[in-house]
């Protein structure tokens, strides 16, 4: 686990620097706006989505500079994902990662801005990058733009805005968590699989990995909104909503977490003894506290 954790934080601090490049202000007027993305993209995310990249780009051994902006539009929907999320008009949050959310911070014009500006500028690091392979590019893209669009965190968003309560059925909140946060773990493994030539069953194993994953870290994330404080887990908690707990309680949805862990690490067992780190991925996962 420590040489996971020495893994992370390179990583992370690669993702960290690349992404302070990519988001330098060069006009004075749009000072503010730069603050603003600034400010939520670093915040103390984990750059988790980004670390998965990296893990699958090992699995098929593209070095990492071929990835980095990648890793980076990952995070950059993400955390477009995050500020849109948090405006009072959707889920109407006031902390994000311990700290007031971006509108609260720079208004909720600035705020919608810096959400789009981080959105559309994910997809210009990627195309604009002379390291990613030009024939794997639309590809890549598409993956990114469908993760994102209607039959992604859009939809998954409006299914949750309009139809989430505590008597939905278990397929409407399936529905959601797949389409707002499995859905950009799941891009997040294909699009490097893509980039490092992984045969189509490669790639299905691993957004199997990534969906069950992705699905084990929503009803964590239900959880510690459950049984967490705003102090510990570092975000406005949501009780109202329909989630895991509302439906099966506290207890079921720890089987859960667990159950769906099971399925993510059995269906990469195709990469036999190098799936080491997606393994330790998972353990860490199912760790985490906020
Ligand atoms: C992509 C701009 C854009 C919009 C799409 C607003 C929206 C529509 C979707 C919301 C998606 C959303 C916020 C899902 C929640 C996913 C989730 C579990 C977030 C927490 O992820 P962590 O724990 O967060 O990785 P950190 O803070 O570590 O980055």
């Amino acid at each position: 686990m420590e040489k996971m954790l020495a893994y992370f934080n390179e990583t992370k601090n690669l993702v960290d620097t690349k992404l302070k490049e990519y988001m330098a202000n060069k006009v004075p007027l749009l000072d503010v706006l730069h603050e603003s993305i600034n400010y939520t993209l670093h915040s103390g995310g984990k750059r988790v989505r980004p670390l998965f990249c990296f893990i699958v780009g090992e699995l098929f051994g593209v070095p990492r500079e071929k990835l980095v902006s990648l890793a980076c539009a990952l995070e950059m929907i993400h955390t477009a994902s995050l500020i849109m999320d948090d405006l009072p008009h959707m889920d109407d949050a006031k902390i994000r990662r311990g700290k007031p959310a971006n509108h609260l911070m720079y208004g909720q014009d600035v705020a919608a801005l810096a959400s789009i500006g981080l959105l559309t500028r994910a997809y210009e690091v990627v195309l604009e990058d002379t390291e990613v392979p030009e024939d794997k590019k639309p590809r890549v893209v598409s993956k990114l733009a469908n993760v994102v669009g209607i039959n992604g965190m859009v939809g998954g968003q409006f299914v949750d805005l309009k139809f989430s309560n505590k008597s939905m059925e278990y397929e409407t909140l399936e529905y959601i968590h797949i389409h707002k946060t499995a859905s950009l773990f799941m891009a997040a493994g294909s699009t490097s699989a893509i980039i490092g030539n992984a045969a189509d069953e490669e790639i299905l194993a691993l957004e199997e990995y990534a969906m069950n994953l992705g699905f084990a870290f929503q009803i964590l994330d239900d959880l510690l909104d459950a049984t967490g404080s705003v102090e510990e887990v570092g975000k406005s908690l949501r009780y109202d909503k329909g989630n895991f707990i509302a439906l099966h309680g506290v207890e079921k949805s720890k089987e859960l977490v667990t159950e769906y862990t099971t399925n993510a690490l059995n269906a990469v067992n195709i990469f036999d003894d190098k799936n080491g780190r997606l393994t330790a991925l998972a353990h860490m996962l199912l760790k985490r506290k906020s």
